[in-house]
C-alpha cells in the first residue's frame, strides 16, 4: 500500500517537473511534495512510524531514495530553466534598432550665455547668479538712481502689488552692490540673467530679455582694463578683425560711462542696412564704477576702483544667428527652437 503511494508520488512529480516551464512552476512542485505541512512525501514519511519491523525499514529506505531522487530532479530542472532563460536574453546585434527619440536642443540664449561664461571664467571672472525679484535698493538706489531720478523713466518695470519696494529687476547691474558687499575687493564677477522692463514690445524690444553684467574692482583698476576685456569678448564673438568703439554715454552708476559698439559683423565696418550705414553695432553699456556705488558696496573709492559692463545677451544672439525679431525668443515656437544645437 505504502509502496504504491510512493510510486504514485514519483510518477506524478517527475511528470510535473518535465512539464514545468518556469522557476515558479518548480517551486510549486517542491512545495506540493516537500511542503512542511501537507507535502505529499512529507506526509508519507510521517506515516512511517505507524508501520512495524522489517517493512518499515524497507519502505523507509525507499522513501529516502525517492526523496533524494526528486530533490535532484527539481534541482536539475531549476538549473536547466535558468540556463534557458539566460540564453533567451542574449543580445542580437543583427536586430534593427528602435527609432531614436528626438532629443531637445539648447535655447540660443543659453548657447551664447554658456559661450561667454567659458571665455570670461578663463579670464578669471567668477559666475554669479542673482535674484530676478529684486529690491528697489539694489536695482536703483544703490546704483545712484534715487526715486525721483529721470533714469527711472527708461527702466519702468513690474512691481509686486502692494509692495512698491519689490520689483522685477531691470538690469543685471542690480548684482553690483550685492557682490561688493558679499565679496569686498578685489573681485571679478559676471552675472548672466533674465531682466524685465515694462516696454511696448516690437522687433527689438521685449518685456523679458537677458543681459550679462561684468565687473572688476581692486587697486589700480583702470579704463584700460575695461577696454582690454571688452575687446577680448568682441574678438571672441565676431572674429579677430573685430574692433570696438567706445563713446561717452550717461549711466548714473558709472563715471565716465560709455556706449560700446563693435564693427558690424555683416559689412565688416564699411556700412550696410543692419548697421544703418555706420559700420558699427551697439552691444553694451560700460564705464568706471561710480564712487557712490563703491561706497554703497562698503568700499573706499580712495583705495579701490573698478569697471562694469552690461551686454544685451538677447541682442548678441540676434546678431550671431541672424534673428530679426526678438519676440521669437519667448515664443516657444518649436520650428524656431529646434534650429539650434550647439555653438
Ligand atoms: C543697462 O541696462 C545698464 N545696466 C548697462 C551697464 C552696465 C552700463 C554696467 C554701465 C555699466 P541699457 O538700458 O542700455 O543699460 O541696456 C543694456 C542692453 O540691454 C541694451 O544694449 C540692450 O541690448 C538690452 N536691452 C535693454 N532693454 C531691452 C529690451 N526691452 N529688450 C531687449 N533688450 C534690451
Amino acid at each position: 500500500m505504502m509502496k504504491q503511494k510512493l510510486d504514485h508520488i514519483r510518477k506524478e512529480t517527475l511528470a510535473a517537473i518535465a512539464a514545468a516551464k518556469t522557476a515558479q512552476d518548480i517551486e510549486k512542485i517542491e512545495q506540493k511534495v516537500f511542503g512542511r505541512k501537507n507535502g505529499t512525501l512529507t506526509e508519507s514519511l510521517k506515516m512511517l512510524k505507524d508501520i512495524s519491523g522489517e517493512v518499515r525499514k524497507e519502505v523507509g529506505q525507499k522513501a529516502n531514495e525517492l526523496k533524494d531522487e526528486l530533490q535532484k530532479a527539481l534541482e536539475n530542472a531549476r538549473v536547466a530553466l535558468a540556463e534557458k532563460e539566460e540564453a533567451s536574453l542574449v543580445f542580437d546585434i543583427s536586430e534593427p534598432s528602435l527609432p531614436r527619440a528626438a532629443s531637445g536642443t539648447l535655447h540660443p540664449i543659453t548657447l551664447i550665455q554658456q559661450d561667454l561664461e567659458d571665455v570670461l571664467s578663463s579670464m578669471g571672472f567668477m559666475i554669479l547668479d542673482g535674484p530676478e525679484l529684486e529690491s528697489d535698493f539694489y536695482n536703483f538706489e544703490a546704483l545712484n538712481i534715487p526715486t525721483t531720478h529721470p533714469a527711472r523713466d527708461s527702466q519702468d518695470t513690474f512691481y509686486v502689488k502692494g509692495h512698491s519696494t519689490w520689483l522685477m529687476r531691470t538690469h543685471t547691474s542690480s548684482m553690483q552692490v550685492r557682490a561688493l558687499r558679499e565679496y569686498g575687493a578685489p573681485v571679478m564677477a559676471v552675472v548672466p540673467g533674465r531682466c524685465f522692463r515694462n516696454e511696448a514690445t516690437d522687433a527689438r524690444h521685449e518685456h523679458t530679455f537677458f543681459q550679462l553684467e561684468g565687473f572688476m574692482v581692486g587697486e589700480n583698476i583702470t579704463f584700460c582694463h575695461l577696454k582690454g576685456v571688452l575687446e577680448a569678448i568682441a574678438k571672441h564673438l565676431y572674429g579677430p578683425d573685430t574692433r570696438i568703439r567706445l563713446r561717452p554715454k550717461y549711466y548714473p552708476f558709472v563715471e565716465p560711462g560709455v556706449n560700446g559698439e563693435v564693427t558690424c559683423m555683416f559689412c565688416k565696418g564699411s556700412g550696410c542696412r543692419l548697421c544703418k550705414q555706420t559700420g558699427y553695432l551697439e552691444i553694451f553699456g560700460a564705464g568706471m564704477i561710480h564712487n557712490s556705488v563703491l561706497r554703497a558696496g562698503n568700499l573706499d573709492p580712495e583705495k579701490v576702483q573698478g569697471f562694469a559692463f552690461g551686454l544685451g545677451l538677447t541682442r548678441l544672439a540676434m546678431l550671431k544667428y541672424g534673428i530679426d525679431d526678438i519676440r521669437l525668443f519667448e515664443s516657444q515656437d518649436f520650428s524656431f527652437l529646434s534650429q539650434f544645437t550647439s555653438i
